[in-house]
């Protein structure tokens, strides 16, 4: 018998997998009730350690719930530069995630011989999790049961156990590898691009945070003591009483087109809504006319892309700026983008992973999702050529200057993966140097109104799907019916696609009115009901019908 399966099995036998529980590793990790996951969660150290010894290279594990409620969670797992768990990795991670005790072995060997794993490599892990009730123990049953080592960061968001795995990796160079480091290296490249910028001016230093009652509320408590006296943050729904994502929370006022419970919604404020693991925002504010006003992801994204594309320019600088969006981008951020803006806009299918990839083919990749994931990533090239402009004597002041913007601004970046406070001080950067009030930057486009659905079929692949999701492919005659019924409405576009995360199909709809959003969505997802395998009663047509 193999060294490892003296130990492992013995450990597994305390972490059975449930009967009758299939799991997915979906486009955020495994993900469903918290009581069903300690199996899984003890595969999931085991997948880690193997990763590990594959690409020799420390691993990270992240335990979230991340937008779902507190009786959910979930895992992740993180590759050596930060980024998500490669595709091929996922499905040995469902195989492992679906092994009854009796499989686990045969499986496990399946892998170390697909991949020629040396099993004597040492392997390393990283861990953290967020506010969610813990489930750490079983993954480090797992890592010490394959005699690997492992660093328990405990609570941490999302995106900082990304950023420790990069810097745990690249000895250092991406940053330090410790949570001050992290909060160092954003504020001190925050705090040099106040000091660049002119002061005496009507830029607001003030935002209200809503923490969605989650470990980015914590966080940011702490980044406030490096940036005291240039950002005042005021935190709430900071879990000192309500529930993770209860009310609140990025993905509760992205859906719900309306502010968090818990938060005083005035006039003339900044506001902005985490999700319960800080890898989300979205901006807020309440108009003139009470009205509630929305900057959803696409909205940052034009922002930043915008505003990154003119510094590029006025450096002079040889470089390749593109925007990624998925689908669900409300399309006047498209046309915003490539039209006004003339940015290059690429389409990817929903899921970060597959956003990050597409952001690669330029040297500035700016990528977002609308629900508010995403962030900034910078080729080798791009970096070399910005560090070495900021340092050349020989340009003129204002080149220089705008270089060392550029510069700082890609410090403020977490380009391993979305981060709600880098993100933050990123839009908080931006706006300073525009002189934008949150009115100012939400008056570039108005957003398509949109309708977001979802269908109960009885088997959601029933769906396929191509063009970055963009149409059906099966079953046949859908796509058809679909664009028979767009045709109906003016400036309109829908789209179904089987939920990554959730039993269901997504319907979206988007039209030049709310009504014929409405009803538009409503049509196309008594399509899907009728021609995918609808179950229970048909979808309910809109109020205003
Ligand atoms: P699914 O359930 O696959 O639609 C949702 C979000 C994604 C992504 C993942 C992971 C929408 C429409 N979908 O995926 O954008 O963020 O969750 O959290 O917002
Ligand atoms: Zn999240």
């Amino acid at each position: 018998m193999s060294l490892w399966k003296k130990s492992v099995f013995p450990a597994a036998a305390q972490h059975q997998k449930l009967d009758g529980q299939t799991y997915n590793y979906g486009t955020a990790g495994f993900r469903t009730k918290a009581n069903l996951l300690d199996s899984v969660m003890f595969r999931c150290g085991l997948i880690a350690v193997l990763r590990s010894k594959k690409t020799k290279s420390s691993i990270g594990v992240m335990i979230t719930a991340s937008h779902n409620p507190e009786c959910d969670n979930g895992v992740k797992i993180v590759e050596p530069m930060g980024e998500m768990l490669i595709a091929e990795w996922e499905v040995y991670a469902t195989q492992l995630a679906n092994a009854s005790n009796e499989e686990l072995g045969g499986v496990i060997e399946g892998i170390i011989k697909d991949n020629n794993i040396d099993m004597t490599v040492s392997a390393n892990v990283i861990i953290a999790r967020d506010t969610s009730p813990s489930l750490s123990a079983s993954v480090i049953d797992a890592i010490k049961a394959f005699n690997a080592v492992y660093t328990d960061y405990g609570m941490l968001t999302t995106p900082q156990l990304h950023y420790l795995v990069r810097c745990v990796n690249t000895n250092g160079q991406y940053g330090e590898a410790t949570e001050e480091g992290y909060y160092k290296k954003l504020s001190q490249a925050f705090t040099q691009l106040k000091i660049q910028t002119p002061g005496d001016n009507s830029y607001l230093p003030e935002i209200s945070v809503d923490g969605a009652n989650g470990v980015g509320a914590l966080k940011v408590l702490q980044l406030q003591k490096e940036l005291k006296g240039y950002l005042d943050m005021k935190v709430f729904n900071d879990g000192s009483t309500g529930k993770l994502n209860e009310q609140c929370g990025a993905d509760y006022v992205k859906v719900g087109q309306k502010p968090p419970a818990g938060v005083m919604f005035e006039v003339g404020k900044k506001y902005c809504s985490f999700d319960g693991d800080a890898d989300r925002i979205v901006y807020f504010f309440k108009s003139k006319d009470g009205s509630f006003r929305l900057m959803d992801g696409d909205k940052i994204a034009t922002l930043i892309a915008g505003y990154l594309k003119e510094l590029v320019a006025s450096v002079g600088l040889n470089l390749q700026l593109g925007l990624v969006q998925t689908a669900y981008a409300n399309g006047s951020s498209t046309y915003y983008a490539s039209t006004v803006m003339k940015v290059p806009v690429a389409c990817a299918k929903t899921g970060v992973k597959h956003l990050h990839l597409k952001a690669l083919d330029f040297d500035i990749g700016v990528y977002f999702e609308a629900n508010g994931h995403g962030t900034v990533i910078f080729s080798e090239k791009a970096t070399k050529s910005i560090t070495s402009a900021s340092e050349d004597s020989s340009l003129t002041e204002d080149k220089k200057q705008a270089a060392v913007r550029l510069l700082n601004l890609m410090d403020v970046c977490n380009q391993t993966v979305g981060d709600a406070i880098s993100d933050m001080l990123l839009v908080e950067s931006i706006l300073e140097a525009r002189l934008w009030s949150l009115e100012d930057w939400n008056s570039a486009y108005t957003d398509l109104p949109n309708r977001l659905l979802k269908v109960k079929v009885e088997d959601r692949n029933a769906i396929q799907t191509t063009d970055s999701e963009r149409k059906a492919t099966s079953p046949v005659g859908l796509q058809m019916a679909i664009d028979t019924t767009v045709a109906k409405y003016s400036k309109s576009r829908s789209f179904v696609r089987p939920s990554g995360t959730e039993d269901v199909v997504r319907v979206y709809a988007e039209a030049d009115n709310q009504t014929s959003a409405d009803q538009l969505a409503y049509d196309v997802a008594v399509l899907v009901h009728k021609l995918a395998g609808g179950v229970g009663d048909p979808p309910t047509p809109p109020m205003s019908s």
